[in-house]
């Protein structure tokens, strides 16, 4: 495609390439829902020391995601992806519930970030399959998202293993990142 008639494309059908970060306690299930998207099966994850970023294509928009270490000695280094971010990925384990107090204090501690002031917020209520999860309504109080009005939030519940209820999340992004000007157009290929 030729640069003017791409141009033309991506404002008509808004292409867009948006930066997401994906933060939550250790083994909430990011690695999974990464590689879920990214290549539909699932590997079997470690914990991550560090991060890994992937982009992946759904409809008109490019995600690329970081998937940052949750485990409690790498949290202090989460600030550090905050930058240019259109949207934060919030992964909670449903079934964790001695954690979710954790999850919901380190939660507003990044929505509450400057640098993160105006990032759209997609939280998955993660490992519905099992016993006893949270619900996504319950996750949803557990993290303090009613309170949160000046913001735009949505929770899903999601199956990451299975990949139940990703592009389902993804859908709510792109939409939401669309009405909110975010993103940038990618630069065309030569
Ligand atoms: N039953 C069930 N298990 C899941 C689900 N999602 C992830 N898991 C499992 O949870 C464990 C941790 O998943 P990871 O994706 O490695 O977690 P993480 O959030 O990347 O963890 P850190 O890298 O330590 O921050 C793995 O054994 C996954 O198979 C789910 O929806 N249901
Ligand atoms: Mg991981």
């Amino acid at each position: 495609m030729g640069n003017t008639f791409r141009k033309l494309f991506d404002g008509l059908f808004g292409s867009r390439e948006m930066r997401v970060v994906m933060l939550g306690l250790d083994a909430a299930g990011k690695t999974t829902i990464l590689y879920k998207l990214h290549i539909g099966e699932v590997l079997s994850t470690v914990p991550t020391i560090g991060f890994n970023v992937e982009k992946v294509q759904y409809k008109n928009v490019v995600f690329t995601v970081w998937d940052v270490g949750g485990q409690e000695k790498l949290r202090p280094l989460w600030r550090h992806y905050f930058n240019n971010t259109d949207a934060l990925i919030y992964v909670v384990d449903c079934c964790d519930r001695e954690r979710v107090g954790r999850a919901a204090s380190e939660f507003k501690q990044i929505v509450e970030d400057p640098l993160m002031r105006h990032s759209a917020i997609l939280v998955f209520a993660n490992k519905q399959d099992l016993k006893d999860a949270l619900s996504p309504a319950e996750t949803c109080e557990a993290m303090g998202l009613p309170q949160m009005k000046a913001r735009k939030w949505h929770v899903q519940g999601a199956i990451a293993t299975r990949g139940e209820g990703l592009y389902e999340g993804l859908d709510w992004l792109s939409t939401t990142l669309k009405q909110m000007n975010r993103g940038t157009t990618p630069a065309p290929k030569k």
